[in-house]
Formats: C-alpha cells, structure tokens, sequence
C-alpha cells in the first residue's frame, strides 16, 4: 500500500500558513477575525493551510476598494494600449512563477501537476494575452441610415466584477474571469472556491508586481454562504460571473436578480458522447477515455454518458473498461499519473454514493466502484464505469463530477441524439463518426453549447463555450465576454441642422 507524503519542510516552494484576502493592493493581516477553515492535500489529508474566511465588513471593504478603483483610479481611464502593457506584464510574472503555481494548485486541488504545469498553468497566463488583445482590437459600430443623424455605438466598462469561482480548475477559470473583466477597464473581486485557495491567493500577489494599480484586482477568500452571498448581494458590484454547480448558479442569479445584475452562469453538464459504427475507433476509445477520466473526471465538459451503437457496443465496452483499469492513479506530483485524487473528501463520498444509487437502480458495475485500496490516505476512487439500465437512471440524469462514466447503446443516430437530448443540461455533446452526414446531424440536432466531432474536449478562446438549458446563461468567448463586461452607448449627433419644432415662440 502505498503512503504518499506532505511534509512541509519539503515542500518545493512555501506554502503559506493561512490564506488571507488580498485588498487594495495588499495582503490582509491574518489576524484573529472569522472562521479559520482547513485547506487540505487531498492526496494525503493533511491540513497545509488554513483560510482566513472574510466576512461581510472584510467583503465590504473588498467591493469599496474595486468601486473605488472604478470610479476614481486610473485603470477605466487609461488607453487600452496602456492597460494592455500591463497585462503584458501580468502573463510574464505568472509564466515566470508557473512552477510554484501548479505546484500548489495540484497540492491543493489534486489535480495532476502534468496537467496543472503543462495545461492549466499556462492558459492562465495566456488568458491576460487574450483578452488584453481582444480589447485593443474592439471596434464600435456607426449607423447613418437616419438622416441626417450619425449614431455611434460605443462601449463603456460595466463597473464591479464579482468573480466566483469552483474547485475543478482554479488558475484556469478564476483568471478568465479576471482577464477578461479588467480587459475592458473593469475592475473585480474574486472569491476562488474555499476548498482550493492557495493558487489564487499567489496568483493575486503575484499580478500585483506589475503597474497594476491597487483596488483593480481584489481576493476574498472563504465559503459560498458567507463570503460569497455577501459579494453578490453588494450593492456596489455591477456584475456577476461564476462558475459552479447548477443548484448554486441557481440561488446566484436569483440573489444578483434582485439587484438587476446581469449575471453569467457557466454551470454543470451530463453530455452524451455518441460512438458511432463509423467512427475510427482507437481514437474514439482513447477520447471517450480522455472525455470522462481527464482532469480526476472533475470537469462540466466530461464525456459522461457514452452512447454506443449496440453493433460495436460489446467490443469497445471491453476495451474501455480494460483500459480503465490499466490507467495509472496516484500521486498527482508524479509525473506518471493519469488521475489524482478527488478535491475534497464529501465529494468524494459524493462520487462514491452514485455507486451505491447505481446499484439500487439495478445498473451494471463494470469496473471500478470504490474508493481505491492502494493508498493509506487521499481521496482516491478508482476509474470506474457502468452500463445504466436506462438513460432516466439517477447516474445518467445527474452530474457525478468525478472518474465514473455510464454507458448506453442505441441502434440508429435518431435513437442517440433522443438521448442526449433527454437531460435538463445541455453544456457540451461529442460524437465520433467518420461520416459526415452523421457528425453534421449530431451537430445540429444535439442542443448543447459545443458540439465536439472526432476529438475530445478542445477549448477554442475565441469561440463561445457555455450552456443551454440548465447548463448556465451566457457565453464565454472574445466577443461576449465584450459584451458581458462592457456596457453599450448610443451617442447621436445630427450632421447637418435639421427643421425643429419652435414650441412657446
Ligand atoms: O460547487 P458550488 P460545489 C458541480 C459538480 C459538483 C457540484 C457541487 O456537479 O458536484 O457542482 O459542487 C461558491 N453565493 N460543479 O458544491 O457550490 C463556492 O464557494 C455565492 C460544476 O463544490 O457551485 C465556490 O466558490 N457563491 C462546476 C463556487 O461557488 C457561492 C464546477 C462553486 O461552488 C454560494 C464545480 C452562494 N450562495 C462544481 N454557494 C463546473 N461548472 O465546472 C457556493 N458558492
């Protein structure tokens, strides 16, 4: 049985004892003050950390600094070429410190440093690059159909991001949401996921070597019913982006409602992910495995219901299930490992629990299903997949959020693409078919945000990624993310003098 280890002189880079917000440019003391919460490894258990958790005054102060930031501070007033300088500077010292960063997320997050270094770290980085880009390259719009009139459509900062963030994918989500607030003059207060603080809380300091001027970028850390209910309900914030599970996204928009904050919501998913008979299907094997196992199977866009013609179904069942249990869990730090531990042990309970519903609904456990027997420690669960009775199963109905696929067969692409379709989520779909009349309906007819033919989850930037139906509102892309951020004016002026009314000559 396998111990892996957390010792804290050993750590490769230090690792704060607690974690505190960061406001108008500086680290908050750790005083006394609010709930002290563990941040844990969860591939050991241990406590390396504790949150500080800010409560209402210390959110309050947050959203005042970003307000103040707004109204008064340079950040909305500069050029876009001055500000895009400064988020120049930004993507350096991050790609500078990338080390230390996917260090402590794959410490905290169990996310598996091949991934956090080689993926996640440097979409971070590049997110600064991106949206900076997009804002210097914004075009207004002019209207001259009226005559004598010319109308310009110009867009202006929204104000006060509140940016909140989950657990599955810290750096890379929390700093899309930061680039591309403050890309368009905005300036924000993020609140990163409790269980995950230690990235971001870095990550915060470190974007405060640059130019940056204070109160742009604020950090309040702790948990979604005290700190973050705070920060949405703030009459100062203007905005509110997030990022969650659909029961959250749910009391968000409606508290930001009662504000009449527009809010983004990028929420859960249960995507099907249809093999055809057509399809090449080594690929199609290694992608459904990449699409439900990658990222520890904690991911809205996973491939989690498997849709299998019933005339290969047997075959490649076989295969995914004997791969399954050849895949490498472990330490994430290990370079060889392929799936990592889960975030934080009630989710792992969580995941576990399916198995149990799993059983009582009378699916088929065909590999995996427990808690994994090979280390002492950490939240370990096995790849596992099952062969649900139906698609109205608890197992195909709900998101699971962790390395566990269920798997349907069909008998023609109308039958697959029904199935899809019947879920209340409606995030991502993939299908794997070498004909492409097929793809083609599959993509048309699947009501989902991105619809991915023949390759496994592939992020286009530029392209909108976000969900329909109870997979959120709104999108994510160069251009909504503009539009989410900014607010439009209309200004008009008449080009030449025009007849007027003399009313009370
Ligand atoms: O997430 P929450 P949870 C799904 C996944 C998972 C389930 C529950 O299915 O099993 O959600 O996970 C903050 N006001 N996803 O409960 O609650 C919270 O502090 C303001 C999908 O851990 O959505 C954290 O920062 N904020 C998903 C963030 O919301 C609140 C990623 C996300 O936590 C709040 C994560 C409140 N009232 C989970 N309540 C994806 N789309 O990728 C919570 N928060």
């Amino acid at each position: 049985m396998n111990a892996i280890t957390f010792d804290r002189t050993k750590a490769r880079f230090p690792i704060a004892e607690v974690v505190t917000s960061f406001i108008d440019g500086e680290g908050v003391p750790a005083d006394n003050r609010g709930e002290r919460l563990p941040a844990v490894c969860p591939a050991t258990e241990d406590t390396i950390s504790f949150l500080r958790e800010a409560d209402k005054d210390e959110v309050d102060l947050a959203v005042k600094a970003a307000r103040r930031a707004f109204d008064q501070g340079p950040w909305p007033r500069m050029s876009t070429d001055e500000r895009k300088r400064i988020m120049a500077q930004i993507k350096q010292v991050l790609t500078e410190n990338l080390d230390e960063i996917a260090y402590l997320e794959t410490l905290n997050a169990g996310i598996t440093h091949t991934h956090t270094r080689g993926f996640h770290g440097p979409r971070m980085a590049w997110n600064f690059e991106f949206f900076a880009e997009v804002a210097s390259q914004a075009a207004g719009q002019a209207y001259q159909q009226t005559k004598p009139y010319l109308s310009v459509v110009t867009r202006e900062p929204i104000g006060v991001g509140a940016l909140i963030g989950p657990w599955n994918a810290p750096i890379a989500l929390c700093t899309m949401k930061i680039a591309s607030c403050i890309a368009f003059g905005n300036t924000c207060v993020l609140k990163p996921s409790e269980f995950t603080p230690l990235s971001l809380r870095r990550v915060v300091e470190l974007i405060h070597k640059t130019d940056i001027p204070k109160g742009v970028v604020n950090l309040v850390n702790g948990r979604g019913h005290v700190t973050g209910d705070a920060l949405v309900s703030h009459p100062g914030v203007d905005v509110v982006s997030f990022t969650g599970g659909t029961t959250t996204g749910r009391a968000i928009a409606s508290r930001a409602g009662q504000g009449l904050k527009p809010v983004a919501l990028e929420l859960g998913g249960k995507s099907a992910n249809i093999i055809t008979a057509t399809a090449n299907l080594d690929r199609a094997l290694d992608g459904a495995l990449l699409g439900i196992y990658s990222n520890n199977g904690q991911q809205c866009l996973a491939g989690s219901r498997i849709l299998v013609d019933r005339k290969i179904a047997n075959e490649f069942i076989e295969k995914f299930v004997a791969r399954s249990r050849n895949i490498t869990v472990g330490d994430p730090l290990d370079p060889k490992t392929q799936v990592g531990p889960l975030a934080y042990e009630a989710h792992m309970k969580r995941v576990l629990g399916f198995v149990d519903i799993a059983k009582q609904e009378g699916d088929e456990l065909l590999v995996g299903g427990k808690r994994h027997d090979g280390f002492k420690k950490g939240y370990f669960v096995e790849p596992t997949a099952v062969m649900a009775k139906n698609n109205d199963t608890r197992i195909c109905q709900e998101e699971i959020f962790g390395p566990f696929a269920a798997f349907l067969t069909y008998d023609d692409i109308d039958e697959a693409i029904a199935i899809a379709n019947q879920s209340e989520f409606g995030l991502v779909g993939y299908v794997w078919s070498d004909h492409l009349p097929t793809a083609m309906k599959v993509s048309q007819q699947v009501r989902a945000g991105t619809i991915w033919v023949n390759t496994p989850l592939t992020r286009e930037l530029r392209a909108p990624f976000g969900g329909y139906k109870a997979s959120g509102i709104g999108r994510d892309s160069a251009e909504d993310c503009m539009m989410f951020f900014t607010e439009a004016k209309t200004t008009t002026i008449p080009l030449q003098e025009f007849p007027m009314a003399k009313w009370g000559v």
